[in-house]
């Protein structure tokens, strides 16, 4: 169990409790998507909009419980503890779709590396540090980071208990880590 604020649940933790009253609610992940709709320019009744706000919905939903309106951080950890392949995982999945369709400038569900770049700097990551994480994503080094590239690195941040990994980056890890706003 985290106890330490070098603890990368609890530097989340913290980020993401953009009030400081040491309880998260569904609306501090909606922050999230309101950032990369604002960088987008996605309207709230844009179809992609609706899809990315519902898919961090339902992960707070798979994560927390349906009836979890706001956690405190022994339950945000434990609950981070407890995930196993199932519900949060689709979840998961939806979340890295959404996000997909909405980076991408092609058909294809993928991005390259400019995109990627674009992306990342939404979510707080920019120069050195993007880099290697394309690098890390891409494993098959075809240029292009994908759905199941994207996937296998959020499901890294659960199994591998590798709360640092690049997958991370969608829950709101990033480093260095302006605030949420
Ligand atoms: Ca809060
Ligand atoms: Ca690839």
């Amino acid at each position: 169990m985290p106890t330490t604020d070098t603890d990368p649940l609890r530097q989340l933790f913290t980020r993401l409790d953009a009030d400081r009253d040491g309880h998260l609610r569904s609306a501090d992940y909606q922050r999230l998507v309101d950032r990369i709709l604002r960088h987008y320019q996605l309207d709230e009744d844009d179809h992609e909009a609706i899809v990315l706000r519902a898919a961090y919905a339902r992960y707070w939903r798979e994560l927390l419980g349906d009836d979890a309106e706001r956690v405190n951080d022994e339950t945000f950890f434990a609950a981070h503890c407890l995930v196993t392949p199932g519900p949060v995982f689709q979840a998961l999945n939806g979340i890295v779709h959404a996000v997909l369709t909405i980076a991408r400038t092609g058909y294809e569900n993928t991005i390259n590396k400019e995109e990627f770049n674009r992306l990342m700097s939404v979510l707080g990551v920019t120069g050195p540090a993007a880099a290697a994480a394309f690098s890390w994503l891409d494993s098959d080094a075809d240029g292009k980071v994908g759905c199941a590239e994207f996937i296998r690195a959020a499901e890294g941040y659960f199994l591998a208990e590798d709360h640092t990994a690049p997958g991370a980056v969608l829950f709101g890890m990033y480093d260095p880590a302006p605030p949420i706003s």
